[in-house]
């Protein structure tokens, strides 16, 4: 595994449930490096870049007004394979059927069908995260 970086965001709902703390705890503890980190209120531009693979889809429009919600925390993340590595500290998509031991599963609530309320977002790729890195920083 190379040395990479990854984009996380803290969603609106980490933020507003205080468990940024929590979510860099478990991030740093996994010996990733926090190499950037800021607040930010996104702009419908910028979350609309973010999410572009996402257009036209059902929960495209809940998701983005969701993210819209509330102050973001952004997070340049290094490490060894750290773009698989924090999506499987991160868990499933969906927190109801997120593993126990990951945040999605250990911290995520369900809220039934607001499947956007899944406390983190974790680069997919290396492109993915190359793109969303120069989006967000
Ligand atoms: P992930 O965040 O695990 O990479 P994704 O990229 O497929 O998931 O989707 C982006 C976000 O959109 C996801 O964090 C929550 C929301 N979402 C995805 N699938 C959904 C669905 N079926 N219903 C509602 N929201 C969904
Ligand atoms: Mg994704």
């Amino acid at each position: 595994m190379s040395v990479e970086e990854t984009l996380v965001l803290v969603k609106p709902d980490g933020v507003a449930r205080n468990l940024t703390g929590e979510i860099l705890r478990r991030i740093e503890a996994k010996g990733y490096q926090l190499v950037d980190i800021k607040f930010v209120e996104a702009s419908r531009e910028l979350l609309a870049a973010h999410y572009a693979e996402h257009e036209g889809k059902p929960f495209y429009e809940p998701l983005v007004e969701f993210m819209e919600s509330g102050p973001i925390v952004a997070i340049r993340v290094a490490g060894n394979g750290v773009i698989e590595g924090f999506r499987s500290l991160a868990g499933a998509t969906n927190p109801t059927s997120a593993a126990p031991g990951t945040i999605r599963g250990d911290l995520g609530r369900d809220w039934g069908l607001k499947v956007q309320q899944n406390l983190v977002h974790g680069s997919d790729s290396v492109e993915s995260a190359q793109r969303e890195l120069s989006l967000w920083f």
